[in-house]
């Protein structure tokens, strides 16, 4: 079982390279394998494989944004949609609630340099986040 420091540990060694195809176009071409929630033409969720939580998934933008740093203005229409898809989803799973979180870059704990929502919920959660 991987634990959460090595989550951490994966993040610190990321290379960002903007250019380079990640695990999630993969997952969105059906190169690899996914347990997915929910597809649309824009945006496509799925279940986190390394969940931290009783419920744990993740919405991604098909466009490859390698990371919230990258959204630019023309971005916004997706950027809500992104949001509100991961809500949506959230309010079915999780009626008591939940948390969405989106790593950027090194000291955020990104690891996967594609923009992605992270969904957690079915347990109380804590704060600060670690
Ligand atoms: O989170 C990246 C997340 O992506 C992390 O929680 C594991 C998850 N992950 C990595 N590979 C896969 C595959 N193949 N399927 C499903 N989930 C995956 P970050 O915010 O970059 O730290």
């Amino acid at each position: 079982v991987r634990s959460m420091a090595s989550e951490v540990d994966k993040a610190l060694s990321a290379k960002l390279d903007r250019n380079q195809k990640t695990i999630f176009d993969r997952i969105i071409s059906k190169e690899i394998p996914a347990n997915i929630i929910y597809e649309n033409d824009k945006l496509l969720a799925f279940h986190d494989v390394n969940p931290q939580a009783p419920v744990h998934f993740l919405v991604i933008p098909k466009k490859r944004i390698a990371m919230l740093d990258d959204a630019e203005d023309n971005d916004k229409d997706l950027l809500g949609e992104l949001i509100l898809t991961a809500t949506k989803l959230a309010k079915e799973k999780l009626p008591g609630g939940y948390r969405l979180v989106i790593n950027n870059g090194r000291d955020g704990c990104q690891s996967v340099f594609h923009l992605h929502v992270h969904i957690l919920g079915g347990r109380q959660m804590k704060w600060p986040p670690g």
